[in-house]
């Protein structure tokens, strides 16, 4: 929209990329350069880790902005994953470091896969020590369209001091905190920037026929033919552009906001790279939901379409209050337009992921699915009393955090996508909701089973005043095939014991199941009433379920039972380099290898299947993870039930 004063519809930008590589920094940054500091920059020395997608709005060059700053590390990927259903575009920062280039393998293909224009900004330039050849190449190896290096680092001896800019052909000089300025392009560059420069025109030609005949014919394009193919490309996903820069000093900041500002598709693109038809009441899609305190309940959300003003219905929930961040504080808005990214208030009921209009029930548009969890911590209050405050709690979790589960089967367990993301998640526990609590390691769902039959007496006789207490019963209990479950049978004849009884005895052998000789379910066993007796005045519903009691704990402890333990069938994710590795800590947790394939859709990665008991699984994540640069990832179901001896 060059030549036109005209002020563009709001756009997002997502900073995503591996942990630490500098996206806080850059969000900041960004906001200083477009003059909306944070009230409240983070200390440059004790950065915090991410772990919450953050706001901010900003104009820039009198374009209005929102921009995304996502958590980096792979434990709240789902974070980075809403944010980026709703961005026009993404920012991968990563590091001039080869070693860590594999870091950036899921997200771009997680790009990729969703169609989100992006250009890689590779920060902290300022420890750059060789040329970025060899992070360029280790990138390239994992991205699905080439990439196209924008910028070379100037270096003066061993520090980088500027870049040249290819497309314009001009050099800058960075200067801490302020614009770069203008500089001579160093004479013994200009060799290389040549050969660099041929580079960029030559992949921008192979999607441009126009462009390719220049090449061929040896005339120079002008830079406004580059930055329009560069544009189309990287919307459409065939090149992707890198910039570089060193955010901690603003450098190469402003340098990012002009190509953010000229590439970026406009919201009407993105609404229709996700199929959106234009027009009709204002639709918005929620992406986060945050329960922010005093203000209660923010869901944070993307206008697709339309204008939305405050008060408005939003599926059949009236809207209280428009927001958004402005030097990090929430700013209420009477309205917010199609491309806006704002938090909207008090949105009761409405989950994350939601498609609401102000008009009748929209189609739902796509939103990611939290991966399975790969870490499970149990919890309990210090005080009973709080019980009824963590189940409200864990609540309003679950609504925030799509990507953590919770199971309440004897205890309490959070599932999540790692130690750290539930360590998060128990300090907003207790900083949120001034819970006291204690957490542990979830107990495995051991059973027991029995191996022989036996045939038990049990006997009730009991003289109360006048009134006694009489049952008898024989039973046979036997072993069932596994998976068979239990099962009670009646072969009682001649009215040993009345029917209107049996029922009662059937009850009670279930029951005795519930806990065995090793204090664990007991599962495949049968029991058989064959034989019993009664009084006509004693007997009684009561009287026969304990007989049945007092036969079933002394029969169990009698028919040679074993404890059973869950075996999982598990499928550990890694890039092939780490197959070997991968094998060895399965076998080395008592796993079983089932084999290793191709992972499917997932070009140089295996999958390496393996039967591996439970209770070998609980920190497999963190060993695998660890091994694996945080790569790894593993899934698991249950299988079977194996005899062991392992937690006796
Ligand atoms: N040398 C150098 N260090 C930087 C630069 N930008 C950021 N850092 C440092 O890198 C570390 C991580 O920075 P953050 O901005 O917190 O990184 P992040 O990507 O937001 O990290 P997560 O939120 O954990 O994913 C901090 O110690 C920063 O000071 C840079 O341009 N140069
Ligand atoms: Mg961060």
């Amino acid at each position: 929209m060059s030549g036109t004063t005209k002020v563009r519809s709001p756009r997002s930008v997502a900073l995503v990329g591996p942990y630490s590589s500098g996206k806080s920094t850059l969000f900041e940054a960004l906001l200083d350069a477009a003059g909306a500091p944070l009230k409240r920059p983070a200390d440059p020395r004790n950065r915090p880790m991410t772990t919450e997608i953050r706001l901010g709005h900003c104009s820039y060059l009198g374009d209005p902005w929102t921009i995304l700053d996502c958590p980096g590390s792979i434990e709240f990927a789902f974070q980075a994953c809403s944010a980026l259903t709703v961005a026009d575009i993404a920012v991968v920062v990563c590091e001039p470091s080869p070693a860590k280039a594999a870091m950036v393998a899921p997200l771009l293909k997680t790009l990729k896969d969703q169609g989100v224009p992006h250009m890689v900004f590779i920060n902290k330039i300022d420890t750059l020590e060789d040329g970025l050849a060899d992070t360029l190449a280790a990138l390239q190896a994992f991205a699905a369209s080439p990439l196209v290096l924008r910028q070379m680092p100037i270096f003066d001896g061993p520090t980088v001091t500027g870049y040249v800019d290819l497309m314009s052909e001009r050099a800058y000089r960075y200067r801490k905190g302020q614009a770069s300025e203008l500089m001579q392009i160093p004479p013994a560059m200009l060799a290389e920037e040549q050969a660099a420069l041929g580079r960029l025109v030559e992949t921008l030609a192979d999607h441009d026929d126009v462009l390719l005949e220049k090449v061929l014919e040896d005339i120079k394009p002008t830079p406004e033919e580059l930055y329009r193919d560069m544009r189309k490309d990287l919307v459409d996903g065939s090149v992707i552009e890198v910039l570089v820069g060193a955010a901690e000093h603003a450098n190469g900041v402003r340098r990012l906001w002009k190509a953010l500002r000229h590439d970026t598709p406009d919201p009407a693109q993105a609404a229709e790279r996700r199929s959106i038809i234009p027009g009709g009441a204002p639709r918005v899609q929620v992406f986060k939901t945050v329960y922010a305190g005093h203000t209660g309940k923010l869901s944070y959300a993307r206008i697709w379409s339309g204008t939305l003003t405050d008060g408005a219905q939003l599926g059949g929930t009236r809207l209280g209050g428009i927001y958004r961040y402005i030097g990090g504080d929430l700013t209420k808005v009477p309205s917010a337009q199609q491309g806006d990214v704002v938090a909207l208030g008090r949105l009761d009921g409405v989950r994350t992921g939601a498609t609401l209009s102000s008009g009748g029930q929209p189609e739902q548009l796509p939103f990611p699915e939290a991966s399975p969890p790969v870490f499970a911590m149990a919890i309990a209050t210090t005080d009973r009393k709080d019980d009824v405050k963590l189940s409200g709690a864990l609540h309003k979790l679950a609504e925030e955090d799509p990507s953590l589960f919770i199971t309440q089967d004897g205890e309490t367990v959070l599932h999540g996508q790692g130690e750290m993301h539930l360590q998060t998640t128990v300090e907003h526990l207790l900083r949120d909701y001034g819970l006291k609590l204690t957490t542990h390691k979830p107990a495995v769902a051991y059973k027991e089973t029995i191996r022989r039959p036996v045939q038990e007496h049990g006997r009730l006789k009991r003289q109360t005043g006048g009134h006694g207490q009489f049952a008898d019963v024989k039973i046979d209990i036997a072993p069932r095939a596994r998976g068979e479950g239990f099962l009670f049978v009646d072969k009682v004849v001649g009215g040993a014991v009345p029917r209107n009884f049996i029922p009662s005895v059937g009850e009670a052998a279930e029951e005795a199941t519930r806990k065995g000789p090793f204090g664990y379910p007991v599962v495949d066993v049968s029991v058989t009433l064959v034989d019993g007796g009664f009084h006509s005045v004693d007997s009684s519903d009561m009287a026969f379920k304990t007989a049945t009691q007092i036969a079933m704990k002394e029969g169990l402890a009698k028919a040679d039972p074993v404890l059973l333990e869950p075996v999982d069938h598990v499928t550990i994710s890694v890039p092939n380099d780490y197959t070997a590795r991968a094998q060895r800590l399965l076998t080395g947790r008592r796993g079983q290898i089932l084999g290793f394939a191709e992972r499917q859709d997932w070009p140089g990665w295996d999958d390496v299947a393996a039967l591996v008991p439970e209770a070998e699984l609980h920190d497999l994540i963190i060993e695998l993870r660890s091994q694996t640069m945080g790569l790894g990832t593993y899934r698991r179901k249950f299988d079977h039930l194996a005899e062991t001896r392992a937690a006796l």
